[in-house]
């Protein structure tokens, strides 16, 4: 058994049992926030290391501090699993998470108030993604893109009209609460035309896009950024995927790979989590190994089950369905238009972990909107397969037809408690006794 916690009982009780609590909550429950998942112990223990006493600003060979011959070799053979994973030419693995990755993007590729387009975050973008509460709608001139209204799906042909309109010095492709596969091939084509840069945030669908179940965008893309918690099933983190040239400034004195490693250090960040990169090598090497491939391809087979039972109990979709790991449940036409919150707490009461979602040009507002989002990444983790989705999809149907029903719910709870027993999560680690 591999102790964790035989320090922090004793010296720290209160943090020691919200931790426990915690450990229980996920054990208890059916995790279906498509952003969560659950590393390995390896991950974790990698995670939880004296790696984290060091600072390292710089790059391997290349740093400030004294005493870093160990980090170097531990950040080389995270940047070399990742190109090898990806196909890319160059990564950075220092940034701290998605957003600052993000940040890290915008501030090499453009100026402030430079123009770009990114994916509306209602119809499934994300905050960084040019939101005007967020550094990259307030600090640049996003315009954004949306889904068809009828369709709910991406419009290329709508997209590059947009494009030639607004003449964006950059386009952001990616999702985080899109169903469907992302055509960035296509994005690249609009791209090229109109002499933008091509960036994509692959944070939610990494893993399946390493696996080569959804299209790689690292060949059509400038930069591409991800996060390593989701998909990727790493630790808590983000890294920069880009190619050497800078098409915009092939001239210029930094080379594309040397601005975002500048953007990042001294940019933006300081020294580097050696931690959490040692932990990220480790989710590398695990996501090049055929049984990662088997791990990504029954996430999807899950979300397919789950949809299907979700939409066979009389529940909507956006878009009809799902081709990832993803679905967004709309309320609407159970007549529970802004009842998003309401119905998330529900299903937490069930044990059954979901977030309220917009859905495409919402009714309401984001606070109280009109969708629940769920995925299968780390019910998959936890062995869970179609027939225990078809279970859920009918659980979760049933809380959404009773959310105000307390009986109702208690009786979905214990169906729930009795299922994952089952399927014992992190079996062995001492928090989890
Ligand atoms: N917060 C993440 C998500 O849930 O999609 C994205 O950063």
């Amino acid at each position: 058994m591999y102790n964790m916690m035989d320090s922090i009982d004793k010296s720290d009780a209160e943090i020691y049992e919200l931790i426990k609590k915690e450990g229980a909550r996920i054990r208890n429950g059916i995790e279906l926030i498509p952003s969560e998942n659950f590393t390995s112990k390896a991950v974790l223990q990698a995670y939880a290391t004296l790696c984290t006493n060091k600072y390292s600003e710089g790059y391997p060979g290349k740093r400030y501090y004294g005493g870093n011959q160990f980090i170097d070799l531990i950040e080389s053979l995270a940047i070399e699993r990742a190109k090898k994973l990806f196909g890319a030419e160059h990564v950075n693995v220092q940034p701290y998470s998605g957003s600052p990755a993000n940040q890290a993007v915008f501030f090499a590729l453009l100026n402030l108030h430079d123009t770009f387009m990114g994916f509306d975050l209602s119809a499934g973008g994300h905050l960084t993604h040019g939101s005007p509460v967020n550094f990259s709608g307030r600090n640049y001139n996003c315009v954004p893109y949306t889904v068809d209204k009828e369709t709910e799906l991406l419009d290329y042909e709508q997209i590059e009209k947009q494009a030639e309109k607004i003449k964006p010095k950059m386009i952001l492709s990616g999702l985080t609460a899109y169903p469907r596969k992302i055509d960035f091939k296509a994005f690249k084509e609009i791209c090229d035309s109109v002499n933008a840069y091509h960036f994509a945030d692959i944070a939610h669908i990494a893993g399946l896009c390493a696996t080569g179940l959804h299209q790689n965008p690292v060949p059509y893309c400038d930069v591409v950024t991800t996060t390593t918690h989701k998909t990727l099933r790493g630790p808590r983190g983000g890294i920069i995927m880009c190619k050497t040239e800078d098409k915009l400034d092939k001239n210029g004195k930094k080379n594309l790979a040397e601005k975002i490693d500048a953007a990042v250090f001294p940019g933006l960040q300081g020294g580097p989590h050696d931690h959490v990169n040692a932990a990220k090598a480790v989710a590398f090497k695990e996501a090049l190994q055929p049984e990662y491939k088997q791990y990504c391809s029954q996430i999807v087979k899950n979300a397919k089950a789950l949809a299907d039972s979700l939409m066979s109990q009389g529940l909507d979709l956006v878009t009809g369905g799902t081709d990832n790991h993803l679905m967004v449940i709309k309320l609407v036409n159970k007549g529970l238009i802004g009842r998003g919150k309401e119905i998330q707490n529900a299903l937490g009461e069930a044990e059954i972990y979901v977030n309220k979602n917009t859905i495409p040009y919402e009714p309401n507002t984001p606070f109280n909107p009109s969708g629940i989002r769920l995925g299968t990444p780390a019910v998959t983790t936890r062995g869970f397969k179609e027939s225990e989705m078809e279970v859920i999809g009918k659980l979760i149907a049933k809380v959404i037809d009773n959310y105000q029903d307390k009986g109702v719910i208690e009786k979905v709870r214990n169906e729930v408690l009795e299922l994952c027993k089952h399927f014992p999560l992190y079996p062995g680690l001492d928090i989890l006794r």
